[in-house]
């Protein structure tokens, strides 16, 4: 198999403290070939990031010895919602229609805008609304992702057409379609921890990914994920599928034009 799990994390250490803020993170699959330049790309980012400075750079690099599951993409939309007001109303909304209860919609709002920035994200039982990951300061981390190579053209004709062609657009859909492809998720909602990065999404397999524009106000550090779990699900089988499982996405029947 050439293929090949390639990941970064960046991070500073908190003046006076042992805990450390979370600057970047990046991820992909591919072959041996593109290991370098790939891995080059994330340092550039770790480096150049408007999170601030890392003093701590860590790349994985990877060999997979299983075939990547292939995901379909979910179709991209985009909201036309123009400050936060509206945006968290659009969020809320599509959350309820979608079997999440009002509690576990509220509670996910508290994980975005919360003070403490996790590197990974929050699983929320969508009836309850309480919490599920074992370990809630780290939060649970997608790992193992990629786009399929026989996508990757169509996938970039797709969203240059939108005029979002851009890493981040790539990497939250291929992590939103990982998260939507397992059956004891019903949603996921992702807001920017990046300052200068304002739009968010809530992703679902009968909503696709929506993005959410002006999710928060330009200069905000705040952001986070939180995945909706099914009731009576399996938790730790579905943690075993996003930080484990490698899948590659592709792309599955024609894209609709928005
Ligand atoms: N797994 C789980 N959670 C993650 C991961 C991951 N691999 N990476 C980031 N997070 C969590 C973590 O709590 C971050 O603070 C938060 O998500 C935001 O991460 O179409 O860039 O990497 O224009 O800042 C949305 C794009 C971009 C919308 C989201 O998220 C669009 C983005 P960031
Ligand atoms: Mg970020």
């Amino acid at each position: 198999m050439n293929m090949w799990n390639v990941r970064m994390r960046a991070a500073r250490k908190i003046e006076n403290k042992q805990a450390e803020v979370h600057i970047s993170g990046a991820e992909t699959i591919c072959e041996r070939k593109d290991i370098d330049r790939t891995a080059s790309g994330f340092i550039h980012r770790a480096l150049t990031h408007p999170r601030g400075w890392p003093d701590r750079i860590i790349v994985t690099i990877e060999q997979l010895y299983e075939p990547p599951l292939l995901i379909p993409m979910l179709p991209v939309r985009t909201a036309d919602t123009s400050d936060p007001e509206q945006a968290l109303q659009m969020v809320l909304d599509t959350l309820l229609r979608l079997d999440v209860s009002r509690k576990a919609a509220v509670n996910a709002m508290k994980v975005l805008t919360g003070k403490r920035q996790m590197r990974g994200a929050a699983i929320i039982d969508a009836s309850s609304g309480k919490r599920c990951e074992p370990d809630s300061l780290r939060g649970v981390r997608v790992s193992r992702l990629g786009v399929d190579a026989n996508a990757r053209s169509s996938l970039a004709r797709m969203l240059s057409r939108r005029g979002i062609n851009t890493e981040t657009v790539r990497e939250a859909l291929t992590l939103a379609s990982k998260v939507a492809a397992h059956p004891s998720i019903i949603a996921e909602v992702c807001m920017s921890d990046d300052p200068d990065y304002t739009t968010g999404y809530v992703a679902a397999p009968s909503v696709g990914y929506l993005r959410i524009p002006n999710m928060k106000l330009m200069g905000s550090s705040h952001g986070g994920r939180v995945f909706f779990l099914k009731p009576g699900a399996d938790v730790e089988k579905m943690i075993e599928y996003l930080e484990r499982k490698a899948v590659l996405m592709e792309i599955r029947n024609p894209q609709p034009r928005t």
